[in-house]
């Protein structure tokens, strides 16, 4: 799993503020399709219930794939549908207590919005890093940007460890984020706005943005 995560340059998120429930199954496929081999569930304000049978939608299909999926938020739900691993932000304690839910096999990754969210995430060793909100984003509305200009400096205080740099990233902002220093993305809203118009060309230039 730690192969396919330190792999991945492009981090999808299924994110149920943009998708419907009917339409999870095939925004999946989409995603997969494209390349991405991690997979997150997001799934705010849904009720329990829901986002186990959310979950237990995607989660054969990224298995398939060969791709890891994270659900967001929920580590006994993660536990429980067998996930590869969970997202978690500030809020949700010490990661020592998400992995006493989830156990040491599933990976835990963890939203950082500065440099010192990025070293306490290393002292508390998650196996990744989200980092952001780079831009303003109405995927999270009232979040004020970091910008970009820490992005270097939070590579070198993760070291080997992934760092997924988020927030407002599109084809627009990319050349910008990656020449500030990020390796890895997660896109949201852009990609599914993408994914499901089949704007194959710039999906295709992203990627290409991404391995060059
Ligand atoms: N965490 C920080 S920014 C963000 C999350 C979940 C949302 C990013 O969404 P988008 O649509 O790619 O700006």
């Amino acid at each position: 799993m730690k192969d396919i995560l330190a792999g991945c340059r492009l981090y999808g998120i299924v994110d149920m503020g943009y998708v419907r429930p009917d339409e999870v199954a095939q925004c999946t496929r989409r995603l997969l399709a494209l390349g991405v081999r991690v997979l997150q569930l997001r799934a705010k304000g849904v009720p329990l219930p829901e986002v186990l049978r959310l979950a237990r939608v995607v989660l054969p299909l990224c298995r398939d794939a060969g791709a890891l999926f994270i659900l967001n938020d929920y580590p006994e739900a993660a536990a429980e549908v067998g996930a590869h691993g969970v997202h978690v932000g500030q809020d949700a304690g010490p990661l020592a207590a998400v992995r006493r839910v989830v156990g040491e096999d599933l990976l835990v990754g963890r939203s950082t919005h500065s440099l010192e969210q990025v070293r306490g995430a290393v002292a508390e060793q998650a196996d990744y890093i989200g980092f952001g909100p780079l831009f303003p984003t109405g995927t999270k509305p009232g979040r004020p940007a970091i910008g970009l200009l820490d992005i270097r400096e939070a590579h070198r205080l993760a070291g080997a460890m992934p760092i997924f740099c988020i927030g407002g990233v599109n084809l627009e902002t990319l050349p910008a984020v990656l020449a500030a220093g990020a390796h890895r993305v997660v896109v949201v809203s852009w990609l599914l706005r993408a994914c499901a118009e089949g704007r194959d060309a710039e999906l295709r230039r992203l990627l290409e943005l991404l391995t060059a």
